[in-house]
């Protein structure tokens, strides 16, 4: 009777447990964390800097661990945003070139010419243009807690200088998954190629395209002068900002303490990332720029007149697109830039 009392009572308290709340205890033993490249790129760093900053600040309860190469799904980086939104990746720090195939509105960093500047992009993540970007993610079912950069992406190759668009007339670029940079380069007269990032590597190492776009820490890290992408021109046609978010169920396992310490290591760990991505590439720091000239490379610097000529070439593009991503956040976001 004795034994029979206290199996019962041990079984009401495991009918209990499994009603209680979440607590630590339940949290799982790793979070995995989705990136396309790692550290040193500042993309890989800013993603780092989160998970430590968590690690330090839940002294251990939540242990995040990044994943690079878009591993956990294969390497197509246009399915990380899914596959975070399904759960088989619990986090993410992702462009969003790479998600605009599932969330139409984040093509809107990819409107050719939209962005003159650092100060033009910061007036969107941080306006309301990035608060209504937010508010879809959040309709599309995952928590965004904060912004990153990966960076204005410039154009190399390794045939001649671009300065025209006739200049593009037949090169083989290679260029993401995402449908509006395929419109983008047809519309210069290039012969586009989409391919992952993990295809793209060898695509260049080979010679098998003759030329990409991608930030200037991107070409750098990777050494890209010495794949044959000796020619650069800096034609600022679009950024691609990072986003920290998670899975709905992973966000919701969390108490509020530890998610108001998730979201704030994430805010530091953008600033912290945004900061190593301009690096070198500012008005009053063009360091990054004299490394790359000093390994030989040439680096093009288009006249107003000459980036006009590509403004025009790409405007039916810009305006496909707009009506694709709704003309009212575009024109929010025009008037955000004027306005900066
Ligand atoms: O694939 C690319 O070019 C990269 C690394 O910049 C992105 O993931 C958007």
């Amino acid at each position: 009777m004795k034994l029979m009392k206290t199996m019962l009572a041990a079984g009401v308290a495991v009918a209990v447990m499994g009603l209680a709340p979440l607590h630590a205890q339940d949290y799982k033993e790793e979070y995995r964390v989705s990136t396309v490249v790692p550290a040193p790129f500042p993309w890989g760093i800013a993603a780092e800097r989160w998970t430590e900053l968590v690690g330090e600040r839940t002294e251990g309860r939540i242990n995040m661990k990044v994943y690079p190469g878009v591993q956990l799904v294969q390497g197509d980086q246009t399915r990380e945003f899914t596959a975070m939104r399904r759960g088989i990746i619990d986090m993410a720090v992702g462009s969003t070139i790479n998600w605009s195939p599932q969330v139409t509105e984040l093509n809107l960093f990819s409107l050719p010419f939209l962005m003159p500047d650092y100060a033009a992009l910061d007036a969107l993540t941080q306006g309301p243009v990035g608060e209504q970007i937010f508010e879809v993610l959040r309709e599309n079912g995952v928590v965004p807690l904060a912004w990153a950069e990966n960076g204005f992406r410039e154009v190399t190759n390794s045939q001649r200088e671009i300065r025209k668009p006739a200049d593009m007339e037949g090169l083989k670029m290679r260029v993401v998954g995402s449908p509006i940079f395929n419109d983008m380069f047809t519309a210069m007269g290039a012969n586009p190629t989409q391919m992952s990032w993990a295809d793209a590597q060898p695509a260049l190492t080979t010679g098998a395209v003759d030329g990409q776009e991608n930030p200037l820490t991107i070409y750098s890290v990777l050494n890209m002068h010495e794949l044959g992408q000796d020619k650069v021109t800096l034609w600022h046609y679009v950024a691609d900002p990072l986003i920290f978010a998670l899975n709905q169920e992973v966000w919701d396992s969390f108490t509020p303490e530890d998610q108001e310490i998730v979201r704030q290591a994430a805010i530091e760990a953008g600033a912290h990332g945004i900061e190593v991505a301009r690096k070198g590439l500012t008005d009053d720091d063009q360091t990054l720029l004299d490394d790359i000239r000093d390994k030989g490379v040439t680096v093009v610097t288009l006249t107003e007149e000459e980036r006009q000529a590509f403004v025009d070439i790409t405007r039916p593009v810009y305006e496909k697109w707009t009506d694709m991503i709704g003309a009212d956040l575009v024109k929010m976001a025009e008037e955000s830039i004027a306005n900066r």
